[in-house]
């Protein structure tokens, strides 16, 4: 526990800044919004925030395509803004962990702007080709785009021009970038799709539903390569952590990316849980399987050398409406979720709102949505011959925009005075904090129970995972320090179900206020918290 670092035992939570909070009333959330909340983030148990991007950026991808990495977005604040939500954290012993983008930059960056002359020295800081290859790319449709008389590369948005990582230039760059932020005093980076940056050959790929061409790019050596230098020529000179966006990694590629004797990152987000409801691509949903879904967190849990625990994401529907239920038992499941992520093994992520139990938008017609992937994959449907009311009810069910309408703050909304950039959800009038923070027994009050409790348990910080039970919807593991053994209980349904296993101990947490062990029905989604001494032998 000593020497367990705070980004092992600290709580992240995740601010997707352009719909958290409005401070001037533009209807696009700023960076004085944020510093105007740093208090409720610090009265929740939160120790890190990781921003989404807020540097300069045409907003394509809302800041995931960068056109400064060295100034804000004039929408979110300036870097006095910045420099002031740094210090105000650090007072308050909070800690910013800030978006590195470097798969790419916007097309509006200076290095690209002119990369565009054939002739010009920043031409190679992209990938340019005479000819396309097939590659397929993560937005759906081609990945090349012609300017002159070639093609350059972006696997996300035309907007987004890969960088070229064969050119050692782009490391001396990221370097810099990455040495600005720190000097400042952040807490690391949040690494976007870092598992794809070096792409070892352009050939074609081999024909593929999804990501033709992966082979080529994803998880290479050449991107270890560059992992092991920025984590030894920059990383280890600062008390700083590194968390990866690997996209499609197996438990292997990921321990190939965290074990401490690699030097590459610290941890990584996997995506395998977020799999688990899907044909093939996350537009194509299949009904929620817990059993499935927990088979694979067990096997993450077991296998995986550090998790980065998270369930929801500002690219993911919200984890109460996919994972719960966001009507009848919409609280019970909030806190069941909430109890899930925050006791198993490795650091625990918060998604903005999901500590009040937000859910997916409420929206209504196609023209309501802003994510370029939403109207891209709209549009491809379209090409498809999809029918539009198919079109709206999956976009409905899959759309990163359900994670990013405004943050609930009180009945009526409060995160502007202005039109929001994106529709906020009608049931703020019932799914707010103001509500939230008045009730005891609110969704908001248990994140809270549960953050002091884990932060104060060895066990769940650092003890051993074990599964007890995987069927049935229902998810028993357990964790174990020493003489000490921490239990969860999950019924992830809706239907009441017998107690397969007994148990006797101290509950530490109930979302039914449970007082006792002794009724052997588990209700809708119940979640219990069970701690019991053992005497070792
Ligand atoms: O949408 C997704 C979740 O299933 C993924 O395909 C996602 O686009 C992918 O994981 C990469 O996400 C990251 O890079 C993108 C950006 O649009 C996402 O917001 C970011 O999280 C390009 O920078
Ligand atoms: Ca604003």
């Amino acid at each position: 526990m000593e020497n367990t670092k705070l980004w092992q035992k600290g709580i992240v939570y995740q601010i997707y800044p352009r719909s958290f909070m409005d401070s001037n009333n533009d209807g696009i959330g700023d960076i004085q919004g944020i510093i105007s909340k740093l208090d409720y983030l610090k009265e929740l148990g939160v120790d890190v925030i990781w921003l989404s991007p807020v540097y300069k950026s045409p907003n394509d991808d809302n800041g995931y395509d960068i056109s400064d990495y060295l100034d804000i977005n004039p929408e979110y604040g300036t870097m006095k803004d910045m420099d002031e939500l740094i210090e105000k954290a650090a007072q308050k012993g909070l800690h910013i962990l800030m978006d590195l983008v470097i798969n790419h930059t916007s097309d509006e960056h200076p290095w690209f702007i002119q990369s565009q002359d054939s002739k010009s020295e920043y031409r190679d800081y992209y990938i340019w080709k005479k000819e396309p290859n097939n590659w397929t790319g993560f937005f759906s449709g081609t990945t090349w785009e012609k300017i002159g008389d070639e093609y350059y590369l972006h696997l996300f948005s035309k907007k987004q021009p890969d960088l070229n990582w064969n050119n050692p230039k782009i490391m001396d760059e990221v370097q810099n970038i990455m040495n600005f932020w720190l000097k400042k005093g952040i807490y690391g980076f949040r690494c976007d799709v870092i598992n794809i940056i070096y792409k070892t050959s352009l050939e074609d790929g081999k024909k593929s539903l999804v990501l033709t061409g992966s082979e080529h790019y994803h998880s290479q050596e050449g991107c270890h390569k560059i992992l092991k230098t920025l984590r030894s020529e920059v990383m280890d000179h600062y008390d700083a952590f590194t968390v990866g966006e690997t996209v499609l990694v197996t438990t292997k590629q990921a321990n190939d990316l965290i074990l401490p004797e690699r030097k590459e990152l610290n941890m990584v987000f996997a995506f395998e849980h977020m799999e688990t409801d899907q044909i093939n691509n996350k537009w194509f949903k299949t009904k929620f399987n817990p059993n499935k879904f927990m088979k694979v967190i067990s096997k993450w849990q077991q296998e995986a050398y550090w998790n980065a625990n998270y369930l929801g994401n500002h690219d993911q529907p919200r984890s109460v409406s996919r994972y719960g239920d966001d009507q009848k038992y919409h609280s019970e499941s909030a806190k069941m979720l909430a109890t899930l992520n925050l006791t198993l093994k490795g650091t625990p992520y918060i998604f903005e709102g999901d500590e009040i139990g937000m859910t997916n938008g409420d929206f209504v017609s196609l023209d309501e949505y802003k994510d370029i992937e939403t109207h891209r994959i709209n549009a491809l449907l379209k090409k498809m011959l999809f029918p539009q009311f198919i079109r709206t009810k999956m976009i409905k069910k899959t759309s990163r925009d359900n994670a990013r309408t405004p943050m609930q703050w009180t009945k009526d909304g409060g995160f502007t005075q202005g039109t929001p950039w994106l529709k906020v959800n009608a049931n703020t009038s019932t799914i707010n904090v103001e509500d939230n923070l008045k009730d005891s027994n609110s969704i908001y009050s248990y994140y809270k129970k549960l953050i002091q409790i884990r932060k104060k348990s060895k066990t769940l910080i650092n003890g051993s995972f074990k599964p007890l039970y995987m069927n049935k919807n229902i998810f028993i593991f357990s964790r174990t320090l020493d003489n000490e053994i921490v239990t969860t209980v999950l019924n992830m349904s809706k239907k009441n179900k017998k107690f397969p296993m007994m148990f006797t101990g101290d509950i530490l947490l109930s979302n039914y206020n449970r007082k006792d062990l002794s009724d052997i029905i588990l209700k809708p989604y119940e979640s219990i918290l069970i701690k019991k001494k053992v005497q070792n032998d």
